[in-house]
């Protein structure tokens, strides 16, 4: 199956559970607070969701009813990559750096899931213009 390409960037990309925590906001460090989010891609964006209360698969493909988001990531211009060991102690860690100068660390304990998402991101990225 392969949709019409204007469609292709309206459907959703991927969707799941992801551990995150904000690490930057235009270009001032944070402090972490790792937390658990539904998460979506979709159309050059990730949103991270405040709870994660409807992750059941019958809301994935309408993210309008889901919770308020609590952050809206600009892909376009993003740049992806595997965190480096000092950023966090956890496992596959994946340090995404936004063109506003805002910094996330984005973990799964499976390699196989975060595998994916990395994929998923840098394809979105890559798809996006960069200026
Ligand atoms: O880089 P840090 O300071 O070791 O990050 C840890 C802290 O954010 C910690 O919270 P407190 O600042 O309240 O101690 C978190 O609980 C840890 O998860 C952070 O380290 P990791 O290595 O898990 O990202």
């Amino acid at each position: 199956f392969s949709p019409p390409k204007e469609e292709q960037f309206e459907t959703l990309e991927k969707a799941g559970m992801l551990h995150r925590t904000k690490t930057a906001e235009k270009g001032k460090r944070l402090r972490k607070n790792w937390s658990s989010s539904w998460t979506v891609l979709q159309g050059g964006v990730l949103t991270f969701f405040k709870d994660s209360k409807h992750s059941a698969s019958g809301s994935v493909k309408h993210p309008s009813v889901l919770s308020s988001p609590e952050h809206t990531v600009e892909l376009r211009g993003a740049m992806l990559s595997w965190a480096p060991k000092d950023k966090s102690s956890k496992k596959h860690v994946l340090e995404l750096k936004t063109r506003e100068g805002s910094e996330y660390l984005i973990q799964h304990d499976s390699e196989t899931i975060i595998s994916m998402w990395q994929k998923a991101i840098a394809d979105s990225i890559s798809r996006l213009p960069m200026d």
